[in-house]
């Protein structure tokens, strides 16, 4: 799995609290600045796709910046990263203008995974210049990016905020340099914004947000150095906080009773509120009877994940796509061309591009190891989207034998397996079985403003279907 899927495929968490640099050195009358604020953090020995976890950290380094009109913010997004990163008077008008994702508009038929409605994309996953709380302004067809401001790229100016109601997105900007490498990657705004507090924050992880404090020439800002002394501090309270997280869940839990009336829980992601880790946990179930059932929760807040059977099947669909209405088409892999014209909705004028809605309802039973299964694209909580966040599988007396190995779809190293045998009374083995572990997940602690997500394969997927790009991400 290289970094380049994954930096697609990735999502991230949140950061509520304001604790960044203490007040600088004052100055009077000082000249324009730029200051670099870290956007994730490059943490090697936590992001290991090849042992099926990865932590995303959906925070920015630091939360709280202070500036003068005219300043200009560099956030640099860290290698491998994939975030949204906008500014806006606040995390919650910015959501309520350009949803990252809502219920689909043109197509009321449930989604085969969830029974709930299927997710159509949102605006906030491209480049948006212009923008305000009432909507508007100029939304890119950037699904891959880069920002159409902001970055290196030639020509490019840095983007302008102006305060008030407005409202900038600089859409996707991995980090990757040109050749697709994990690499550092810039985007600069000016900030021509009069006094007053706003907010910076990503959109494909709800609740990863900090705070831009303008003042007037005579007060001080915040400098560099202040920054860059917080920063290492603020990345290992987070690392720890996310490893105690991640060491929590990773302990088989049931309720029930005897082999054959137990429901298992899995988590498919859990976040803190500083980190999405996308992992499922735990990733191996104990041995299943008929009359088990494995539930899957979305634990994350702000994360994306699909449960998908079996691992690596050319047959299973990609996570976003268009909508056929009794059918779902998955766009071309990495830069291919197109093989056919998107399906539409009859009477649509656009291809209606969502979330893969799933092929098998909640509740179902097993049947082989290689069946496809497919939970479908699942939002967590934060995305203020319907749910539900969860989803199941059962085991019956058809149920054949064997290893059942799943994924998911947004973040291929994400992945987990059951194993079943066949009969009604198997012991599992009592070692792996801590007794009634009641099924409580870490608290995420973000409430309902603050959920992971695993956004980045939302953004990647979503701009092949508006765009025609994508980056190049092979499902392996
Ligand atoms: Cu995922």
């Amino acid at each position: 799995m290289s970094w380049q899927a994954i930096v697609v495929r990735v999502g991230a968490a949140v950061a509520f609290t304001t604790t960044g640099a203490a007040p600088a050195l004052a100055q009077q009358t000082s000249p324009p600045q730029t200051l670099v604020v870290g956007v994730d953090y490059a943490d090697q020995a936590n992001q290991q796709p090849d042992q099926q976890r990865v932590f995303e950290y959906t925070d920015f380094f630091t939360r709280a910046v202070t500036v003068h009109t005219g300043d200009t913010v560099n956030f640099r997004a860290a290698p491998g990263s994939f975030h949204i990163v906008a500014l806006a008077p606040t995390e919650a008008a910015g959501r309520a203008a350009y949803p990252v994702g809502f219920p689909d508009p043109l197509d009321k038929s449930p989604a085969t995974g969830t029974g709930g409605p299927k997710i159509d994309l949102g605006p906030s996953n491209f480049s948006i210049t212009g923008g305000s709380t009432h909507g508007g302004g100029t939304v890119a067809q950037n699904p891959n990016g880069p920002p159409v401001c902001g970055t290196a790229a030639p020509g490019q100016q840095p983007c302008v905020f102006k305060g008030g109601d407005d409202i900038e997105v600089a859409g996707p900007n991995p980090g990757l340099d040109a050749a697709g490498n994990p690499a550092p990657s810039d985007w600069k705004i000016v900030i021509n914004a009069p006094a007053g507090t706003y907010s910076y924050f990503c959109y494909i992880h709800p609740g990863m947000n900090g705070t831009l404090t303008v003042v007037a020439p005579s007060q001080t800002a915040t400098t560099q150095a202040q920054i860059d002394a917080a920063t290492p501090a603020q990345f290992a309270a987070d690392r720890d906080a996310a490893l105690a997280a991640e060491k929590a869940a990773n302990v088989p839990t049931f309720t029930g009773g005897a082999p054959g009336t137990r429901t298992y829980k899995v988590n498919v992601g859990i976040g803190t509120d500083k980190v999405a880790i996308d992992e499922m946990l735990p990733r191996q179930v104990p041995t299943l009877s008929p009359g088990d059932k494995v539930q899957y929760l979305w634990s994350d807040p702000h994360n994306v994940h699909t449960v998908s059977f079996p691992t690596d099947s050319q047959q299973l669909p990609a996570p976003f796509g268009f909508n056929c209405g009794t059918s779902f088409q998955s766009p071309p892999e990495g830069n291919a061309p197109p093989s056919a014209p998107p399906c539409m909705l009859p009477g649509a004028t656009r291809p209606d591009f969502i979330g893969d809605p799933g092929n098998t309802p909640s509740g179902t039973a097993l049947a082989n190891p290689t069946a496809i299964v497919d939970s479908g694209v699942i939002f967590g909580t934060g995305y203020n989207v319907p749910g539900p966040q969860q989803w199941s599988v059962v085991v019956n007396a058809s149920t054949k034998a064997g290893a059942y190995n799943y994924q998911c779809l947004v973040h291929d190293w994400m992945q987990g397996s059951l194993t079943v045998v066949a009969g009604a009374s198997v012991t599992a083995p009592p070692a792996q079985v801590p007794a009634q572990i009641p099924a409580q997940m870490p608290n995420t602690g973000g409430g309902g403003n603050t959920a992971l997500f695993g956004g980045l394969a939302l953004l990647g997927l979503l701009t092949i279907g508006v765009g025609g790009l994508r980056l190049a991400t092979q499902r392996r």
